[in-house]
Parts: C-alpha cells; structure tokens; sequence
C-alpha cells in the first residue's frame, strides 16, 4: 500500500478510521513493544494499584497489566478515538468488570479531574508550568506525581508536596480526594496565599489552627455568629431569675457555650463572664437558665463551636425588657 508521506505523519500523530484501526495500531504495538515493557518493569504493579496510562496507543500495555491489577483500576486515555474504540472492543470482557476504562483525552486534558491514580505508566506531570517568558508562582500542591517546567518557563514552589498517598483521602478509588484526619503531613500546616481564601467546596481557609496543603480544606468552618438571641419568659423568685432563651441554631455547630452577665457581654470581657453551660448541643435553640440576680439588667450571650473553632458572640438578650411606646403624633387639620 502506497500512502502520501504527509497523511502517513498526520495518521500517526492523530490516527482515525479504518487505516487508524488495522495498519497504525498493530505498527505502534510493535514499536513500543520494548519501551512498554521496560514501563511494566519499572511500575512493579501491585494488584489493588490504580494506574493511568496516558497515550495507550494499540493497547499492548493495558493489557500486560491488566491480568497484574486484579483488584485495582486501570485508567486510559488517547487522544484517537480510533484506538480508543479498538480497545473497548479488545478489553470488553475487563472493561464490563469495572477494572478497566478507556477515554480520548490528552496529558494535557485528563478526563479523570478528580481521580487518584498510584501509578502513571508513562512519565507526565500533575503539573506543568511552560513557555517562555512565564514566571509561575506555584503554592501548597498537593499531587502524586513530578511537577515540571517545560519550554524554559520559570518556575517557584513552595510547601510542595509530591508525595500525597491513598491512604490520606476520603475515598480515592471514586474519586472524593477529601482529606482524612489522619493527613497530619499536610493539614494545619501553612499560611494560604491571600488570593486564596477558600478550598475546593467554597469553605473558608483557614479551619483549624493553620491552612492545609492541596485543594481541600479538612473540617468544617467556624458556626456563625447567632444573632437572634431573646429573652422569650421570664420569672422571679426572690432574687432568683427563671429566664427562657431562644435562638436559632447556626449550621456545623457541634457544641454552644452561655454566659451571663452583669453587664453587656462583649469580645473583650467574654471570657469573664459566668457560665451558664459549656456543653449544650450544637442543634439546641432553647435554654433555660436560672441565675441569682445582682439587681438591674441581666445580660445573656452565646457562642458555637465545631469542635475546634469558635464562632464570633452572638448578640446580647437581657432582662428585664423594655419596652418603649413611640409617642402617636397627629397632625391636626388648620
Ligand atoms: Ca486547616
Ligand atoms: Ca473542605
């Protein structure tokens, strides 16, 4: 068969259709026959690996690992759609089990955005920073791969880290890269950059004593600050004040802290004044409280807590309530 030298180079950087399927394929499995298995080698699969092989080509590799990663997953991409639908067809049988799944796709646009892998068979990058004349300020990544400059752009790291394992996420093998507790390697960790003032659920940073590295932020973000805290009855007794308070329970509240006090509860002389209780659920909106009262106004505040922030105070309820009665104005005709 005698082709053009120019749709011969365009078929093997992009190959499509029937001379794609049955003349390129076969071609390029021979060629890298010798790089693949030296791949293979190197990889030293583990049955429950989750690997990703980027430009598969005819497929030769999928399918030397496939009978190693028994228990794991192997990713593909391509960027023909010809050599994505052969292989479909080669490796339905895999593919049906859920173990395999082959996508067009580039190194650049990887169509796994949220997908851990453990092993790349080919060498690329989790990020790459290129052309000349960029400066890339690259900042608390957390990826399980090399980062790299290409074409002499310039970059700078800092608090990288490349090393991220499986065992840090919520459940990697679907994709939920949500950190565990037990990622203390990159949790509470660094500063985020001020461009960055939430993570990848539009939660604040920081929660918790410091910022984490990678896109999410672990934990729950401070409760907000109640600020419909009411006096909604009340009872003496002698000096004994029975007060009921009402409020509307903030969202991610674990536990809510009351005080009262002599005089108006603020930021500053919060800490001073006296516990009603430290430990009354994040849900509750009711309390009743019953404190000896000095005589005059009784203030009452509250915070939230998420376990490990505070919210701001809330603003104060007191008693007794006054109610003050505008004056009614009529306006009399001349
Ligand atoms: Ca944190
Ligand atoms: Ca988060």
């Amino acid at each position: 068969m005698i082709m053009p030298a120019r749709f011969i180079a365009r078929q093997l950087s992009h190959p499509s259709g029937a001379i794609g399927r049955w003349i390129l394929g076969p071609l390029w499995n021979r060629r890298n026959r010798a790089l693949n298995d030296a791949s293979l080698e190197q990889l030293a699969l583990q049955a429950d690996d989750r690997v990703l092989e980027v430009g598969f080509g005819g497929g030769y590799l999928l399918g030397r690992m496939s009978p190693l990663v028994t228990d794991g997953f192997i990713g593909g991409v391509d960027i023909s759609a010809a050599m994505v639908e052969q292989c479909r067809a080669r490796y339905r049988a895999v593919i049906q089990t859920g173990k395999m799944d082959l996508k067009v796709g580039t190194a650049e646009r990887l169509p796994y955005p949220a997908i851990y892998f453990s092993k790349p068979a080919h060498t690329f990058s989790s990020i790459e920073w290129r052309l000349p004349n960029t400066t890339a300020s690259l900042v608390n990544n957390l990826v399980n791969g090399q980062m790299r400059e290409r074409d002499g752009a310039h970059g700078t790291l800092s608090n990288t880290i490349t090393t991220a394992h499986v065992s840090w996420f919520v459940n990697a093998s679907t994709g939920d890269l949500h950190l565990l507790p037990t990622a203390i390697t990159v949790i509470d960790v660094v500063a985020a950059p001020a461009e960055t003032s939430d993570d990848i659920d539009g939660e604040p940073r920081p929660i918790g004593n410091a910022s984490d590295i990678g896109a999410d932020e672990y934990g729950s973000p401070a409760p907000l600050a109640v600020n419909d805290l009411r006096v909604t009855h009340a009872s003496t007794a002698g000096n004994i004040l029975t007060a009921t308070l009402r409020w509307t329970a903030p969202a991610n509240a674990l536990t809510t802290t009351l005080r009262y006090s002599g005089t108006l509860i603020t930021v500053a002389n919060w800490n001073g004044a006296a516990l009603l209780t430290g430990s009354l659920h994040g849900a509750a909106n009711v309390f009743t409280a019953t404190v000896t009262n000095p005589g005059g106004m009784v203030y009452f505040a509250l915070k939230s807590r998420n376990g490990t922030d505070w919210s701001a105070r809330s603003n104060n309820a007191f008693w007794p309530q006054q109610t003050v009665y505008l004056p009614i104005i009529l306006q009399s005709s001349p």
